[in-house]
């Protein structure tokens, strides 16, 4: 019996496939029908719930039954039914004067089904549109039970979550894996009503005041006139704004850095972004920033391969969550908060707390463990779970309060005023995924899709019909009194809001030399894809102020000047803020292991592989289970699937077979191929430029030779003995990537 959840999964494929052999059996699917044409005509049961998925809680809001049955919900019940529940006999032809006649107007059933198709999308979210998300839990370490008084934070309490991860720019249908920030939003369902923390993966932000919100989404989004570009900020109007406006420099360079392309949802930190603050029980009140410490670590893809798969699987981070989740291989991130004493100033170390802008470096202010959060089943309807959920930075509970940011402060009028238009009314709390999982007593009433049969008669206070119900609650939630500064009202900022250019330093002195070359090419791409000489040039000069060298390269790279400027401030570098140089741990990576004639190896090193935590792939010339005696090895990608984006590290188990299928006889009747498929060569050959690690044994070597990879170069291990090879391409893979392949010009 496997203990990894991943191995189990997959093993059920591979009994599966084992039990065949029956004559006229489905190969892998022992049992089932042959398929046929013909339309199945007896109702069946109804399928049992998917054991990785499961929908909202059922509570219900006022406890009120809803005609709805869990067959219905599951399409299990056996008869079609209008939405009025009167059954239905046919639902293919539309009711027509004689079988060529005219449609008649008074077929019901015809409006019925065509109205309601018309009016299946509702508008998609005017930012964060593409989203993918998953249930699970939240559990509280205890440890922050001192500084709020908020219950789910007391030890060992459990609260279930709902988190919706999302790029920002993009719409619904768009690329996963663009240069953009994410979103990370979670939905905390305690017993003391909803808290949602809606955060990103990049700690700051491009504006400081909620005002400027319309500006930095209307100059990111695509042209006002032809619509492009989709989800991605290269292009005029994006650089146009920053190059201005420049208190987004150091968004910026975040989002031109690794963290704009996150390996997956899985491997990305999150944060709150704002300074929040806690109270605790006897009312002393702490200032905070929340952070997401994600255990899988923090990864990241390089540019290119981020490209390819904006085509290849423009789903790759939703699928990778779905994926995990399904195998059982659960992802978890830490909660934790840098705490900071509640003086007036509301300052720490000089930094501006109220400053959107600014991060306070892990080094001065550690991050502190709360609590640790599991994501562990899939939605079972994306419309209506990841599409309909609505956060609200408003939704706190008693123990977690405000700070006066002024991002925050329009943020929490934003998120209520959306809801209203894309949920279409006032009662989108009923919604099953955002209804609380605390009783709801509240006296607001009527409105668009109100779901709820209030009985009562009197939804005011005070009143006498009700016998005065619902009470003031002497525990509920009160707003911090915290003074207000007596000073002339204005349209006004602090003069520390005017820093623009030192934390932007300070994020680029931080990081490694691979990661500044990667910041550079970003810059240089991005730039290059915008028209306006001037607009480069403009922010030539904001490169200039955080550091000579990034804007020498950059000029280099658009063929222009660079201009003088001498960066701003000597801030000492923040080694957390660096993705390189750690360890990781290396369970649900994915490793394709190109198969070999030598089947026993295959299965020894994808039995190791699954061992050792990880994900293998076996990649073979066609699909179905590999030729030959034993144990039978099934192929989950064909050399035409298989695209090196895919995995995190590849094997070749000794010299792979030519392509048997008809791309492979093409380019062996053209003369393309040598001995190697070169399908197989692309595959090595752009896992090779992408830093990953290889491994091969046997008469491997070949295929390296064909994708044109030098015999000594790091990270490419071969041997004879399978084991061996893995056991250094796991270790290479807990650094990640191989950067030593390629010296860093920078050194
Ligand atoms: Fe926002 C959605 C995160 C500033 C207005 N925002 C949205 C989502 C995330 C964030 C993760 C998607 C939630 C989901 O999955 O449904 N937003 C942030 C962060 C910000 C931020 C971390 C700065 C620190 N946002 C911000 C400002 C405004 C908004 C300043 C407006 C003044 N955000 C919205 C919105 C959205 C939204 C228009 C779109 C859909 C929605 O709210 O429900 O109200």
């Amino acid at each position: 019996e496997q203990t990894n959840p991943v191995a189990r999964a997959i093993d059920k494929v591979i009994d599966a496939v084992a039990d065949d052999g029956a004559a006229g059996e489905i190969p892998g699917r022992p049992g089932a029908e042959p398929p046929s044409l013909a339309e199945p005509v007896e109702p069946r049961e109804p399928l049992p719930p998917k054991p990785d998925q499961h929908g909202p809680d059922p509570l219900t809001a006022t406890g009120q039954p809803s005609g709805e049955t869990a067959e219905s919900r599951a399409q299990g019940g056996p008869f079609l039914t209008t939405a009025t529940g009167t059954r239905l006999p046919d639902t293919d032809h539309s009711l027509k004067a004689g079988p060529r006649g005219p449609t008649l107007l008074r077929d019901h059933h015809l409006r019925e089904k065509i109205t309601h198709f018309d009016h299946e999308r509702i508008p998609e979210r005017v930012v964060h549109a593409r989203g993918a998300a998953a249930h699970g839990v939240f559990q509280a370490y205890g440890t922050a039970a001192t500084i709020s008084k908020a219950a789910f934070l007391a030890k060992d309490v459990r609260t279930p979550v709902f988190v919706r991860f999302s790029t920002v720019l993009g719409s619904r249908g768009s690329a996963d894996t663009v240069r953009d920030t994410r979103g990370f939003a979670t939905k905390f369902y305690t017993s003391e009503g909803i808290f949602d923390l809606v955060g990103n993966n990049i700690p700051v932000f491009f504006i400081q005041d909620a005002i400027k919100f319309p500006d930095v989404i209307h100059a990111g989004k695509p042209h006002p006139d032809r619509e492009i570009p989709q989800a991605q900020s290269a292009h005029d109007t994006f650089w146009d704004f920053v190059s201005l406006h420049t208190e987004a420099t150091h968004h910026t360079i975040w989002n031109m850095s690794d963290r704009g392309i996150p390996r997956s949802y899985r491997m990305m930190e999150g944060f709150g972004v704002h300074t929040f603050r806690l109270v605790a029980a006897d009312g002393g009140t702490v200032l905070v920033k929340f952070h997401w410490k994600p255990k899988a670590g923090v990864h990241s893809l390089v540019w290119e391969e981020a490209q390819l798969l904006g085509g290849v699987d423009p789903d790759f981070h939703r699928r990778d969550l779905a994926d995990a989740i399904e195998a059982g291989a659960h992802p978890q991130w830490e909660l934790g908060v840098q705490i900071f004493p509640d003086t007036p100033e509301q300052t720490f170390e000089g930094i501006d707390l109220l400053d959107p802008t600014k991060i306070v470096p892990e080094e001065l202010a550690p991050v502190q463990p709360i609590g640790l959060m599991t994501l562990n089943a899939n939605p079972v309807n994306y419309f209506a779970e990841t599409e309909q959920v609505a956060f609200h930075v408003g939704h706190l509970v008693p123990g977690i309060d405000v700070s006066d940011d002024p991002l925050l402060a329009g943020r929490l009028f934003s998120y209520l005023d959306t809801q209203l238009t894309r949920l279409g009314g006032p009662n989108f709390n009923q919604l099953p995924i955002n209804r609380t999982h605390a009783p709801v007593n509240d006296m607001l009433r009527d409105g668009m899709h109100q779901t709820a049969v209030h009985a009562g008669a009197a939804p005011y206070r005070p009143n006498s019909l009700d016998g005065g119900c619902p009470f003031h609650a002497p525990d509920g939630y009160v707003e911090v009194p915290v003074p207000v500064e007596a000073a002339p009202r204005g349209r006004l900022s602090p003069a520390s809001f005017d820093d623009h250019f030192s934390q932007a330093r300070l994020f680029w002195l931080s990081l490694s030399p691979v990661e500044r070359e990667h910041v550079i090419a970003a810059y240089t791409f991005e730039l290059s894809k915008v028209y306006e000489q001037a607009i480069k040039e403009r922010q030539l000069l904001v490169l200039a102020r955080i550091d000579p060298v990034l804007c020498r390269e950059v000029a280099a790279g658009l063929g222009l000047p660079a201009p003088d400027g001498a960066p701003e401030g000597d801030p000492a570098a923040s080694p957390a803020l660096s993705q390189v140089g750690r360890t990781w741990p290396t369970e649900g990576r994915i490793v394709g292991i190109v198969a070999g004639p030598d089947l026993d190896a295959v299965r020894t090193v994808r039995q190791a592989v699954l061992d050792g935590g990880m994900v293998p792939l076996i990649i073979a010339p066609t699909g179905g289970v590999l030729p030959g005696p034993g144990e039978p090895v099934t192929v989950q990608r064909t050399f035409a699937a298989a695209r090196s984006v895919e995995f995190d590290a590849i094997l070749v188990a000794g010299a792979p077979e030519p392509g048997a299928d008809a791309q492979g006889a093409r380019d062996a009747k053209a003369g393309v191929s040598g001995t190697v498929d070169p399908r197989v060569a692309l595959l090595l050959n752009e896992a090779y430029r992408h830093a990953k690690p290889l491994g091969g044994w046997g008469e491997a070597r070949e295929a390296f030779t064909a994708a044109g990879i030098p015999a000594t170069a790091p990270g490419v291990v071969t041997g004879e003995s399978a084991a061996d090879v893995l056991e250094q391409v796991t270790g290479l893979l807990a650094l990640h990537r191989v950067w030593e392949r390629f010296p860093s010009a920078l050194g």
